[in-house]
């Protein structure tokens, strides 16, 4: 029996399953930062040999993972390119201006992916007046267009035209696996294009704390030890890696269903005349309830009368849906609401 978890405001919500908490107590552990924790060493060595990397490490967060990543590829005072919407560049707290003392270039996107030729634009040159750009990042899925999955393709033009430039890429792949089971391609086929890849384990995988961030040996060595700088250096950290491992092994082929799920949430809405302002490709659903006359409040209202937590702003929300969430409680979600808006 999965426990209930009726809350659309992300995935970063779900709980641990029963496993998940199993393999945590039962964890063989070590210090981490002796390197000798033998679980966060087995799940850094799952996450390289998952996404066809030389090496992994496991980061507190997905904002501890995109910026060690980033110092690893950069030096103060570089540009990087981001696409305009992008979790790094909105909802990292400007880590990137703080800690590594980087201006960010960022490019407008089409659903999250930026054009080649817009990227190739966006790449300073060669001039003592500017600053050398040195690293591209991508998104996938973007969250903010819409969990919208890259496919290779796209993610071959940019990566393309950065080394054609020799530039590192970085891949903010929080949710790479949705974009993988979206597409229905192998994750390696994804993250082929990136020199690192930052994993969220606690967003979707259901783990409850932590990301991996995969890249080349010397890559990751710089990523360590960033990570230390940053007061990352965990010690016992087999007890939140075990279920990082699970997430990893066996949550994976579940995400399907989430997307199924955010799809018949997505028609069912739009049925009650409620606008989906999103292409739903993954476990994302954007709302926008004005159609109905509903402002942020009668929403938050109804969703808690029903016993669910939602949190909207201004005329609209998004709409996550996970490990927690099965499709007979979104059909009775969709059919109290419906009586609600009538
Ligand atoms: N995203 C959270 C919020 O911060 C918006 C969410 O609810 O979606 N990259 C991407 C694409 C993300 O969506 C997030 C979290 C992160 C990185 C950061 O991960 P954490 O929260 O683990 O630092």
């Amino acid at each position: 029996m999965v426990e209930k978890n009726l809350d659309l405001r992300s995935d970063t919500v779900t709980w641990p399953t029963p496993e998940m908490r199993e393999a945590a107590y039962k964890a063989k552990l070590g210090d981490d930062v002796f390197g000798d924790d033998p679980t966060v060493n087995e799940l850094e060595r799952i996450a390289a040999e998952i996404t066809g990397k030389e090496a992994g490490l496991f980061v507190t967060s997905g904002t501890m993972g995109n910026a060690v990543c980033v110092l690893a590829h950069t030096l103060r005072g570089d540009e990087i390119i981001l696409e305009h919407r992008s979790h790094i560049y909105v909802n990292e707290v400007g880590g990137l201006a703080v800690m590594g003392q980087l201006m960010a270039r960022t490019v407008p996107g089409e659903l999250g992916w930026m054009r080649p030729e817009d990227v190739e634009k966006a790449i300073r040159a060669d001039n003592i007046h500017y600053p050398r750009t040195s690293l591209v990042c991508v998104e996938n899925t973007h969250n903010s267009a819409g969990g919208i999955a890259l496919t290779p393709k796209q993610l071959q033009a940019d990566w393309d035209v950065a080394k054609k430039h020799n530039l590192g890429v970085h891949m903010d792949g929080a949710r790479v696996f949705n974009a993988a089971v979206a597409l229905g391609v192998d994750a390696k086929e994804l993250c082929k294009y990136a020199d690192t890849v930052q994993i969220c384990l606690s967003k979707g995988l259901s783990a409850p704390v932590g990301s991996v961030v995969v890249g080349s040996t010397d890559l990751i060595k710089k990523a360590r030890k960033y990570r230390k700088m940053l007061g990352g250096g965990m010690r016992q950290a087999g007890i939140i890696a075990a279920p990082g491992i699970i997430a990893m092994t066996k949550m994976v082929d579940r995400l399907k269903d989430d997307h199924d799920n955010a799809k018949l949430l997505s028609e069912g809405l739009q049925k009650i005349g409620i606008k989906v302002v999103n292409q739903v490709q993954t476990n994302m659903v954007y709302i926008d309830f004005s159609p109905i006359g509903w402002k942020a409040d009668d929403w938050n209202k109804a969703c808690r009368k029903l016993g669910w937590r939602s949190q909207a702003s201004g005329t609209g929300t998004r709409l996550c849906t996970h490990y927690g969430i099965e499709r007979e409680d979104i059909k009775s979600f969709l059919e109290e609401l419906g009586k609600l808006v009538k």
